[in-house]
């Protein structure tokens, strides 16, 4: 008889255990963890680079930068004047547990209220990977075309925010925004989605006062209620 071994379930298995664990250790420094996710090149390190500028003055923010090779993303994020922990996947496409668990000693955690985990820019691989991060954002981009949520469904479906960035060019693009917008709507119903220009700064300040409520909320929720 033919024995099949399922080596992905157990993968992913033993992924979400690990992550379990990393959200575990943020929760206990009272860390919160973004996931930021995006085909290469859709803005993600210019995302941050705009979140260190517009919170660093209210929430201390530390960054976990993945790729394939090169520190190059971290040295632009230590350049704006935060704390940045560089991992290289060697050729793996998304980041997952043990990569983020191998990372975190790096951090001092108790110094930090936002650690932002830049993923591999892929928009497949990254959304089966559990971190132990409390949120995944994803950031589309209006070069790469309207249609990319009916193309990368798992990725749309798994997130919690949605960034549309590059919106500076939209004179200049051909996009759909009601295509896309209904796409997005379709897989995910009612997720908040930014559109912004990292360029010209438009709509940031709305993507920034979700993060900040955001944290905000995860902490309180983690302050024990109060007996009258
Ligand atoms: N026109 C335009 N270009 C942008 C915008 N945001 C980022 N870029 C450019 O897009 C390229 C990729 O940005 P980067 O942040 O490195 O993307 P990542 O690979 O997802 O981290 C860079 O050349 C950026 O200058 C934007 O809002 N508008
Ligand atoms: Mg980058």
């Amino acid at each position: 008889m033919t024995k099949t071994v399922t080596v992905l379930e157990n993968i992913l298995n033993a992924n979400d255990r690990i992550a379990a664990s990393n959200r575990a250790q943020l929760d206990q420094a009272d860390v919160f963890g973004l996931n930021v996710m995006a085909s290469p090149g859709a803005g993600k390190t210019s995302v941050i680079e705009k979140m260190i500028a517009g919170l660093s003055q209210e929430l201390r923010m530390a960054v976990i930068e993945g790729d394939l090779a090169t520190s190059i993303d971290a040295e632009r994020i230590e350049a704006m004047g935060a704390e940045a922990v560089q991992i290289n996947t060697g050729g793996n496409c998304h980041l997952d547990a043990v990569m983020l668990q191998e990372a975190l000693p790096h951090l001092t955690l108790e110094a930090i209220d936002l650690l932002v985990v830049e993923n591999v820019g892929n928009l497949i691989c990254p959304s089966n990977f559990t971190l132990g991060t409390h949120a995944n954002v994803l950031i589309a981009s209006v070069p790469e075309g309207a249609d990319k949520p009916y193309k990368y469904p798992g990725m749309y479906r798994g997130v919690e925010v949605v960034i549309l960035n590059k919106i500076d060019l939209l004179p200049y693009v051909p996009f759909d925004l009601d295509y896309f917008r209904q796409g997005v709507e379709i897989l995910n119903p009612g997720v908040a989605v930014f559109p912004l220009s990292c360029r010209t700064g438009e709509g940031v300040q709305a993507w920034l006062d979700w993060v900040r409520l955001r944290v905000t909320v995860s902490v309180a929720d983690k302050i024990p209620a109060t007996r009258g």
